[in-house]
């Protein structure tokens, strides 16, 4: 077991969670000293901004609908601002089009005014459409307003790579007027992570995998990356491979009016970002999930695939359970051969927390106890055929897991024991997923620690999968009380590490997490490690990886420059400023010459690229490392 070490005065030493600047902090190895913090408030840079005084800007109406008109009765700012009318439908009002305006996988925060009559939630929504040519929309934020004007702030959005027809817009749940004004996005500050702190993944080495579930846009950020690969080696697709993601309507449709029926098509376009990174950096991945109930779409159960068909038979479903497993694990096989898919989900949230199975309906039809997978089967006799094809198709070394909620309430922790003793028995399971969402006030360790052992007593694998604590109180002492339900969480975990081999934390960070009001994670939303983080490592050995700081011998040194590679205006700071100055710099030599600025003084601060010329790739390049790309700026150091 490890001991606790001087876990009272890091706590008091860490921040908060919100918005803060960056601090650094090492974590010395008698963890003895208070720490000290360095701040820099980091960069944001306006990309577009409409006040619609002059006019409607490059807002239009959501496929052509809506009557767009600039009025200056009660503006927000200035003295207009933009009206949409005649719309029809919840969904119709003013977009704007993002293709060519944002970076694709860069992270930017949305901001505006809005107002609409009556009671009225307005949203500030995305579209985009996908590779293969699948729309795609998500709700960002929304405020309701009752015809006041009500702020929609800090949206962090993300553009996803190879996507076209990327919107924001701007929808209210009737036909009301919408009103925006003072409209604009802005780049996302940049963090740097704490490189000088232990990484979680290596201090758990000896005892069980680190992992984080990790959705697309949480992982533009270059700094969500850098903590990732810091921490965590093992990643879960937040939401990018459940059914609901991955079901391909038309294709499943279009089967069906050929007469095939039981061939749900699936295409896994929305976890290609996750799954291209997981490859690219050697992480494994945990599949999540095949047999839910929810985020699975209705039309799956239904006659051609139709929203409004007739149930289909018991019979139909389970050809149609097969083939989707089937062609989930062959597309992956086909298309990340070399992913590790060390474990995965077969089904999840089966039992109630009273040890039942789920009402037979719809979802959400009438409350969220509804499962269409007990519509169809009568019962939860669909778990075992699920954990049989699952167990057909999975590859090699693919461990298979049930997966739940509430685990420890005693009823539900008998039901999920009595399933999994009956598939073990049968070869089908190979481990139980304990999702562990839970909050400071409940429940304690001890209740937790009585599931854990029960799973642990199946003889199966037990992996902790979605692993957050939520606190209402996050005053210095609300973030103590946290990180102490995380230490003793960890140390069960560490107690009963013969048969854990995971830890996944639901998220990185405190802003982008499902419960992010709360702070439930390890880290501020700044990237500095939070008290629960100091906690969870105290008392375990670190492991010594900080690299050395001696000088190889045998690298030749560079040569001194006066001046900051990118800082153009040679005042002391790289900044969008030094981008503009560049591009003038450049549209006056185009205009000025037939080609680009070949033979232009070289070694200086604009040469980014240090090829010895200054053109618009060093533009480019200076431009993504404002943005926060993984780039460097360098300068030309000769022949
Ligand atoms: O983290 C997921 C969140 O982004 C989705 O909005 C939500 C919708 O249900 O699902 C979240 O993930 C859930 C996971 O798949 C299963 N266990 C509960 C998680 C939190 O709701």
């Amino acid at each position: 077991m490890k001991k606790k070490k001087l876990f009272a005065g890091i706590v008091g030493a860490v921040m908060l969670c919100s918005a803060l600047p960056a601090i650094n902090m090492a974590v010395p190895a008698d963890y003895s000293s208070v720490y000290a913090a360095e701040s820099s408030e980091p960069q944001t840079t306006v990309v577009y901004s409409a006040d619609f005084e002059d006019g409607t800007n490059d807002f239009t109406g959501r496929d052509g609908i809506g009557t767009f008109n600039v009025v200056s009765t009660d503006a927000h700012g200035g003295t207009n601002c933009l009206e949409c009318s005649d719309r029809t439908k919840g969904w119709h009002g003013p977009q704007l089009l993002l293709d060519n305006m944002l970076e694709p996988g860069v992270e930017y925060i949305a901001g505006a005014w809005v107002k609409a009559a009556w009671y009225n939630d307005v949203k500030m929504s995305m579209e985009y459409t996908d590779s293969e040519g699948t729309r795609h929309f998500s709700n960002l934020k929304s405020a309701v307003s009752q015809g006041d004007w009500v702020e929609i702030s800090e949206v962090k959005f993300s553009v996803p790579k190879n996507v076209t027809n990327a919107y924001i817009y701007f929808e209210c749940s009737d036909s009301a007027n919408i009103y925006v004004d003072d409209f604009q996005i802005t780049t996302a500050p940049v963090y740097e992570i704490q490189q000088d702190i232990p990484s979680l993944k290596d201090v758990y080495s000896p005892y069980f995998k680190i992992g984080g579930a990790v959705t697309t846009s949480e992982l533009a950020p270059k700094s969500a990356q850098d903590l990732i690969k810091k921490h965590y080696n093992s990643l879960t697709p937040g939401n990018e491979l459940k059914p609901e993601s991955i079901l391909d309507k038309t294709a499943c449709q279009e089967l069906a009016a050929q007469g095939d029926e039981t061939n749900p098509q699936v295409d896994i376009a929305s976890a290609r970002e996750i799954l291209d990174f997981c490859r690219d950096n050697n992480i494994s991945v945990r599949g999540h999930v095949l047999v839910w109930h929810s985020q699975t779409p209705d039309w799956f159960f239904k006659e051609n695939f139709a929203d409004d068909g007739d149930w289909v038979t018991k019979e139909v479903m389970l050809k149609r359970m097969e083939n989707y497993i089937k062609n989930v694990f062959e597309t992956l096989e086909a298309e990340y051969p070399t992913v590790d898919f060390y474990a995965w989900d077969v089904v999840n949230e089966a039992w109630l927390d009273d040890g039942k199975p789920r009402q037979p309906g719809e979802q959400g039809s009438s409350g969220s106890n509804n499962s269409a997978w007990v519509k169809i089967f009568g019962d939860n006799s669909f778990i075992e055929p699920a954990f049989e094809y699952a167990r057909k198709y999975a590859p090699e070394g693919c461990k298979l897991y049930y997966n739940d909620f509430n685990e420890y309430m005693p009823a539900k922790t008998t039901a999920i024991v009595n399933m999994a003793n009956d598939l073990k028995e049968k070869g089908l399971i190979d481990g139980i997923g304990m999702q562990s969402h839970l909050d400071v006030g409940f429940p304690t360790a001890s209740d937790y620690e009585k599931a854990l052992k029960a799973f642990s007593e199946t003889g199966l694998d037990v992996q902790i999968t979605e692993l957050d604590i939520t606190t209402s109180d996050t005053s210095e002492a609300g973030f103590e009380t946290q990180a102490k339900l995380y230490s003793d969480i960890m140390d069960a975990c560490v107690k009963y590490a013969d048969s854990v081999s995971a830890v996944v934390f639901w998220g990185t960070t405190d802003d982008k997490s499902w419960r992010a009001s709360r702070c439930p994670l390890l880290f501020n939303e700044d990237f500095t490690a939070k008290p629960a983080y100091y906690a969870i490592i105290d008392g375990l050995d670190i492991p010594a990886t900080e690299p050395t700081t001696e000088a190889p011998t045998d690298v030749p040194t560079e040569p001194e420059i006066d001046f900051i590679p990118g800082d153009v205006k040679e005042d002391g700071v790289v900044n969008v400023f030094d981008a503009v100055a560049l591009r003038e710099t450049l549209i006056l030599n185009i205009s000025q010459s037939d080609g680009l600025t070949e033979g232009l003084l070289a070694a200086s601060a604009s040469d980014t690229n240090g090829n010895g010329t200054i053109e618009v790739a060093d533009l480019v390049l200076l431009h993504e490392y404002l943005v926060g790309k993984d780039v460097e700026l360098t300068y030309y150091k000769g022949e």
